[in-house]
């Protein structure tokens, strides 16, 4: 039997992307800012998060630059928040591989050989494809991914478990339908347009979307995402049956559904829609995921829907406009 042990020093990778960068400044004020890590590739932090705790560029598939500061921190949690999404994997199919399963690969053998606490590996609803049942997508279904991403997140769901079964490495981790936000921009995913119509329906007021206005996926406000993530990072190892495949819904609309919340809010606001190879991508996911293993055995419940997600996000955002920092 796995047993469970206390988080104490986390170390975030991916901490400069749309959810790393949130979840970590989250973390900070959880568990103290000095035992929270956060690294990152390439990209420069924000100001808030260089300035609010430790920060170091690592490079996950060179398992060195991430042992050091395993070491140096002593680090027992970490929070793999590194990958390539799934537009930019078909762009780089074997980049996506390198990042996505070496980079994973590493991390769970760091965490297996220092017999950490905890780790906490995101997957995605890129692991269904075509022949998924779409509507109410169960925990348990089909995975035939038809991109490389969906591959990789199938790949490292097994691989996790397995390290779970095999090792008693408590890993964790949930699929992630797309991520709404308004701190930091997601890059290379599908799901991008959910969030970039809200930044052009508050600075151009118009927004050609790259998917038809019928394309429906499961969509996520930023508050719930980092929620659920420590959510069920803290759950009572005990109640899980799962461990590292979660579904996790909170929402589901059409782009048209989207582009018309906004009008209520923007009157003016004019979406076109103009489908481009992005598309074939967005009609091999689910449309709704029924989550119900998370809810029984972690107590996942949203708090945002569509409108409540479209009014934050607009305030924020006009906020941001006002403030010229968009
Ligand atoms: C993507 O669109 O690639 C991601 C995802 C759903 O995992 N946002």
């Amino acid at each position: 039997m796995v047993k469970a042990k206390k988080m104490k020093r986390i170390l975030v990778t991916g901490a400069v992307g749309q959810i790393g960068s949130e979840l970590t400044l989250e973390l900070r004020k959880r568990y103290g800012a000095e035992n929270v890590v956060a690294t990152g590739r390439k990209t420069k932090p924000s100001d808030e998060l260089k300035s609010s705790g430790p920060f170091y560029f690592i490079d996950v598939t060179r398992r060195e630059t991430v042992e050091e500061v395993v070491n140096k921190h002593q680090i027992d949690t970490i929070y793999h928040m590194a990958a390539i999404l799934s537009v930019v994997g078909e762009e780089k199919p074997q980049l996506c591989w390198n990042v996505n399963m070496n980079g994973l690969y590493s991390i769970l053998e760091l965490a297996r050989e220092l017999d950490m606490t905890r780790v906490i590996i995101p997957s995605s609803i890129a692991v269904f494809g075509p022949e998924t049942p779409r509507d109410n997508t169960p925990n348990e279904t089909i995975l035939k991914p038809r991109t490389m991403y969906g591959v990789t997140k199938v790949a490292g769901e097994l691989l996790c478990d397995y390290y779970f079964h095999r090792f008693g490495l408590d890993v964790r981790g949930l699929r992630y339908p797309g991520i709404v936000s308004h701190e930091t921009l997601p890059g290379g995913g599908t799901t991008d347009y959910a969030v970039a119509i809200y930044y052009e329906a508050i600075k151009a007021k118009r927004y050609t979307c790259f998917v038809r206005a019928d394309t429906r996926l499961p969509m996520m406000y930023m508050p719930d995402c980092i929620k659920s993530t420590i959510d069920l990072a803290e759950a009572d190892l005990s109640q899980l049956k799962h461990h590292s495949d979660f579904n996790v819904g909170a929402m589901s609309f059409s782009a048209g559904e989207l582009a018309e919340s906004i009008k209520k809010y923007v009157p003016e606001f004019e979406c076109t829609f103009e489908p481009d190879h992005r598309q074939k991508i967005a009609d091999s996911w689910p449309s709704s995921l029924d989550d119900s293993a998370a809810r029984e055995e972690w107590g996942w419940k949203p708090a945002y829907d569509l409108d409540a997600m479209t009014r934050d996000m607009l305030e924020a955002l006009a906020k941001k406009h006002r403030e010229g920092r968009l």
